[in-house]
């Protein structure tokens, strides 16, 4: 990867759920960055840091192929990409952070009867997170087959293209307009700060420590 050798650079989330929230953390860290929207790459103004807005999706691949330094990423994000990879050794978690939290569950059509797991047993299970489902129901010794959809996961069930479905809830709301109910959770998340495993170069490190105390002292204050 071609990064410059004295500027971090971060991959956020162009658009979405994330992306208030992480250029808000940056701004209350005392970085400065001009309005984002058109731009892929910006510098911030007074420090060596350089943003990258992409799909959340790319980011944990984008740091562990360290073609960023460091990313913002929600853990369920970066857990299913690590899966898919097979190794959690390209990156670190540096902090988790106080927002995006939801979690991923399992959900029913309310009328289905649900008494534990083994109830699912053989059935089809609609997901966007495949490998985090797959690992849950080997965990747990069900057999259960997993149908991978990029999104619109809820209503997969009316559609007859699954069972169940394993989705992220935050409210609850979506569950509850289809007539989902969750019956477990299978991981919870927050946003999370990661950096790519290999060391910054001493530059990089000294901006990153300043990143970090800030941040430290964001999250206190914030409680
Ligand atoms: O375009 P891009 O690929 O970047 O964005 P995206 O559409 O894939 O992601 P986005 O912005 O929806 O979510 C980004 C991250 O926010 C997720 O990876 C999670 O880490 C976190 N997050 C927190 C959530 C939710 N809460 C959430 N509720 N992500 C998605 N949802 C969806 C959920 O899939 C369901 O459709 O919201 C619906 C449920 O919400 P409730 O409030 O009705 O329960
Ligand atoms: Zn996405």
């Amino acid at each position: 990867a071609n990064l410059p050798k004295d500027r971090l650079r971060l991959a956020i989330q162009k658009s979405g759920r994330l992306s208030t929230d992480s250029l808000d953390l940056l701004k209350a860290c005392g970085i400065k960055v001009k309005s984002p929207k058109e731009k892929l790459l910006l510098h911030a103004d007074n420090f060596p840091l350089d943003l990258l807005f992409v799909r959340d999706d790319d980011i944990p691949q984008l740091v562990m192929d360290g073609v960023c330094d460091l990313g913002i990423v929600g853990q369920n994000v970066l857990e299913e990409s690590a899966l898919e990879r097979g190794t959690t050794s390209a990156y670190v978690v540096e902090r988790t952070l106080d927002f995006g939290g939801c979690r991923l569950a399992i959900a029913l059509p309310e009328e289905r009867p649900y008494t534990g797991l083994k109830d699912l047993a053989g059935l089809r299970i609609a997901t966007s997170y495949p490998q985090l489902t797959k690992r849950y129901f080997a965990q747990q010794g069900v057999p259960a087959e997993i149908v991978t959809l990029s999104g619109s996961v809820e209503i997969a069930p009316r559609l007859g293209l699954a069972d169940v479905i394993c989705d992220l809830v935050s409210s609850g709301s979506t569950l509850e307009a289809n007539k989902l109910r969750a019956v477990e959770t299978i991981f919870k998340s927050t946003a999370a700060l990661i950096r790519n495993a290999r060391p910054l170069n001493p530059e990089k490190a000294h901006a990153f420590d300043i990143v970090l105390r800030r941040l430290d002292g964001v999250q206190k204050a914030a409680g």
